[in-house]
């Protein structure tokens, strides 16, 4: 569309919906917003085209699942309608910068579900897999992690083994803590950890001096156990301050830990030199973060060494532009993947690890079969591996009947209460 026949499509009244024209023969027709609980909540963005070719992003925000999609349906889809589904820059900086109040949870993962959806149906319309768009295939396969729990040490132990007999190069090991009535990433289900209950929040209690104590032994044990090669990970889920996640970090530092996770709450970003100064142990922050700027310091003076914000944070656009500074400082990738990501949303990770160097590993918490049976889904797992499957977009599909029969459930993730009762990090 040339500069005056834009004028005079203004002029005659119809809407201008993109200022830029339409350049790929696709529009957006309509967009729908689905929530369900197969087993868990999930909100998930349908986006239609003229072309018949459709894509899928998800919008789930555990615990506070309706506000994304209110979001997403009171605010974006009207603003949709009539774009060009290929221009995924353009509509990502317009849902950023034109909404005025950027950043946050809500935002951040609505505007992910667009940008997930739109390079879906950008993949799916030139018939390819979603990584073959993102730079190609950078590696044979994705390596992740598995998640291994239990009451006792013994019993984290036995559960360690079980991921490694099944193969998984990366074990994720937490134990509950002597004296403590509950333990935060230690399940009642030995297939399914799920954090989220139905009903009001439950609440956990928390002591940080017998969890300092008691973390060593665990991780001293599971080496003695299971040996050198396996890769140990280890999620302290935001509770330590920065001077006793130095001191942890000291003491775990004989069991060469592949990285320890969340240590403490990052908004203060500068608090990270502290837990620097005083170990060697690897750091890993960001399943909370939101965008590039929750990271840009951590990042830039390399206090961390692996960043785990996931696709979203503001959907594939995002990450590729993310990654590619913390390639600068040496920080790598290594996404959450829990449970309260869709199958969609690890579709869309998979296509991103693959073609991206600087990812160094993969959450990958199991979902229920329930789940499983709304998602049909590309990707799968083997010998310590996931791959993300050929099919054309990012291979997850949504089956909307099944979906039916699990509607939303509202449910929170628990509370966190020191000894004492003092409301505390989580
Ligand atoms: O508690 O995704 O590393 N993974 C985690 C997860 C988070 C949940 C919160 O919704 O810490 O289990
Ligand atoms: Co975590």
């Amino acid at each position: 569309m040339t500069m005056s026949e834009t004028r005079r499509t203004i002029a005659s009244g119809t809407a201008v919906v993109n200022g830029i024209g339409v350049a790929s023969g696709l529009k957006i027709t309509d967009a729908k917003v689905f929530t369900c609980c197969p087993g868990r909540n999930f909100v998930t963005l349908k986006i239609y085209t003229d072309g018949g070719i459709y894509g899928l992003g998800d919008a789930t925000l555990n615990g506070r699942e309706l506000a994304v999609a209110s979001y997403l349906t009171d605010h974006v889809i009207p603003c949709l309608i009539g774009r060009d589904p290929f221009q995924t820059e353009d509509i990502w900086q317009y849902l950023y910068r034109g909404a005025y109040w950027r950043k946050g949870p809500v935002t951040m993962g609505a505007i992910s579900a667009v940008d997930v959806a739109l390079w879906d149906i950008k993949a799916k319309a030139l018939n390819t897999p979603l990584y073959n768009l993102l730079g190609g295939k950078v590696r044979n396969g994705v390596m992740v992690y598995g998640h291994a729990n239990g009451a006792s040490i013994d019993q984290a132990i036995e559960e360690v083994r079980g991921y490694a007999e099944r193969g998984y190069l990366a074990v994720r090991t937490q134990c509950a803590i002597p004296g403590l009535p509950s333990t935060y990433g230690v399940s009642k289900d030995k297939m399914f950890y799920e954090p989220a209950t139905l009903g009001q929040p439950e609440e956990n209690v928390w002591s940080s001096e017998s969890y300092m104590r008691h973390v060593p032994k665990l991780f001293e044990r599971v080496r003695t156990a299971l040996g050198e090669d396996l890769h140990l990970l280890h999620d302290v889920h935001h509770r330590l301050t920065p001077i006793q996640a130095g001191r942890l970090g000291k003491d775990l530092e004989p069991y060469r830990l592949f990285w320890l996770e969340d240590a403490v709450t990052a908004e203060l970003q500068e608090g990270f030199r502290i837990i620097r100064q005083h170990t060697t142990t690897p750091l890993a922050v960001g399943e909370v973060f939101d965008s590039v700027w929750d990271a840009r310091q951590l990042v830039t003076e390399q206090l961390i060494d692996y960043l785990r914000m996931s696709v979203r944070a503001g959907g594939i656009t995002a990450m590729k532009k993310i990654a590619a500074l913390a390639d600068l400082y040496h920080v790598q990738i290594g996404s959450h993947g829990a449970t309260d990501l869709s199958p969609v949303m690890m579709g869309a990770a998979l296509h991103f690890d693959m073609s991206t160097t600087n990812v160094a590993i993969q959450e990958f918490m199991r979902h229920t079969p329930e789940t499983l049976d709304v998602f049909p889904r590309a990707y799968s797992y083997a010998d310590g591996y996931m791959q993300p499957g050929d099919a054309p977009g990012h291979g997850v599909d949504f089956d909307e009947e099944r979906a039916a029969h699990y509607p939303y459930k509202r449910a929170y993730l628990p509370v966190n209460r020191k000894v004492d009762g003092t409301l505390w990090n989580w």
